[in-house]
């Protein structure tokens, strides 16, 4: 395990961008427990891969309004994410927003099962083995740049910059 920051080469570039937004409603964020696509079965966030044209904000919106039904006001972008897996050859850059403002109930979709879920009581044994060391920075108001190796879906290397904002 290495945990300086940047351990992809400067010329990388990522195949697939995606985006991941977290909904904050007090002591809680909106998590979603995801029933198809890439990572089905684990618990994330509502989020997706950006279509042609779109901005990254624009697609960070409209994945949580298609997936749980929730139209996020405001995102803060919070953080870039660069995923390698090594044997299977995903790869994928996720860009990580939040948002304390929004309106809409959370409701289910073919693509997510949404829940509120206590931002101290997140469930990291469930969700992809690289979130517990970067989303705990990213929902206590800090910005994040990390890089993730993996092989077959299990991650091997990692680095991480966390800036105040
Ligand atoms: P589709 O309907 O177009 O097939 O799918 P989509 O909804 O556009 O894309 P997706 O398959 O859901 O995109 C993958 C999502 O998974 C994207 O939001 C980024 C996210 N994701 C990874 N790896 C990791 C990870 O390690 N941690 C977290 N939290 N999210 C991840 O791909």
């Amino acid at each position: 395990m290495m945990h300086s920051a940047h351990l992809f080469p400067t010329d990388w570039k990522p195949p697939v961008i995606a985006t991941l937004i977290y909904i904050i409603r007090d002591e809680d964020v909106l998590l979603i427990k995801k029933k198809r696509g890439h990572g089905a079965g684990k618990v994330n966030a509502p989020g997706g891969k950006v279509s042609e044209s779109e901005s990254l904000i624009t697609c960070a919106v409209r994945e949580c309004e298609e997936e749980v039904g929730i139209t996020a006001l405001n995102p803060q972008s919070r953080g870039l994410l660069r995923f390698q897996d090594l044997v299977n050859g995903f790869a994928l850059q996720g860009a990580v927003f939040l948002a304390t403002e929004f309106s809409g109930t959370p409701k289910e979709s073919l693509e997510a099962t949404p829940f509120w879920c206590l931002k101290s009581a997140i469930p990291y044994d469930l969700m992809w083995e690289d979130d517990r060391y970067w989303l705990p920075y990213v929902l206590s108001g800090k910005s994040i740049v990390g890089d993730f190796y993996f092989r077959d879906d299990h991650l091997v290397s990692w680095g991480l910059e966390i800036s105040k904002k």
